[in-house]
């Protein structure tokens, strides 16, 4: 059993609902246990700016699943999820990235662990600080916490707490 972090994102559509759902559906799948979830954020665009802002969460989840069994297993949700996004860098009714999975470096065609862009993305880091103060990046032995000192909390605020996550899920 190891423990990983993915990164949730919408901004298309109900773009709460949509992370509820995908957060249901990793949550029914049985070598999946969601075990934190983060407040939900809104959050301004990054890279491409003319779009509709974001609803991001960050999870922990405990899993039996490989790295790369995760992934497939995000995409399908996504998949299953109807996720739309047109242009890269654009909008997307969700996107499911994986952060960190058992303090390991993993670089495969598909796959790059840690996330090459969390350690400069507010809306990473600052949902990921509340459910991981702690984490470490494997790459740089360095915490979140101090690439969030970096990075600051611009464009990142709170939309709604989150107190447990058997209570979002049947929100
Ligand atoms: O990689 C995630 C998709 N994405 C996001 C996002 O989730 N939130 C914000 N605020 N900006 C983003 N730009 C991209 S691409």
């Amino acid at each position: 059993m190891v423990t990983a972090y993915i990164s949730l994102g919408s901004n298309m559509g109900d773009k709460e609902q949509a992370l509820q759902h995908a957060v249901q559906l990793l949550q029914k799948n049985e070598y999946v246990n969601v075990t934190k979830v983060s407040s939900i954020y809104d959050t301004d665009p990054v890279g491409y700016e003319d779009q509709d802002v974001f609803l991001n969460i960050v999870i922990e989840v405990e899993t039996t699943l490989s790295a790369q069994q995760l992934l497939v297993t995000c995409q399908e949700i996504e998949q299953q999820l109807k996720r739309v996004r047109i242009i890269r860098w654009g909008p997307r009714t969700i996107d499911l990235d994986i952060l960190l999975y058992n303090h390991e470096n993993i670089e495969t065609e598909t796959l790059i662990v840690p996330h090459p862009r969390m350690h400069e993305r507010a809306f990473v880091l600052v949902p990921l600080m509340e459910i991981a103060k702690d984490a470490v990046l494997p790459t740089t032995e360095r915490t979140v916490a101090s690439y969030l000192e970096e990075v600051g909390h611009a464009g990142v605020r709170v939309f709604k707490e989150i107190d447990d996550v058997e209570g979002f899920i049947h929100s």
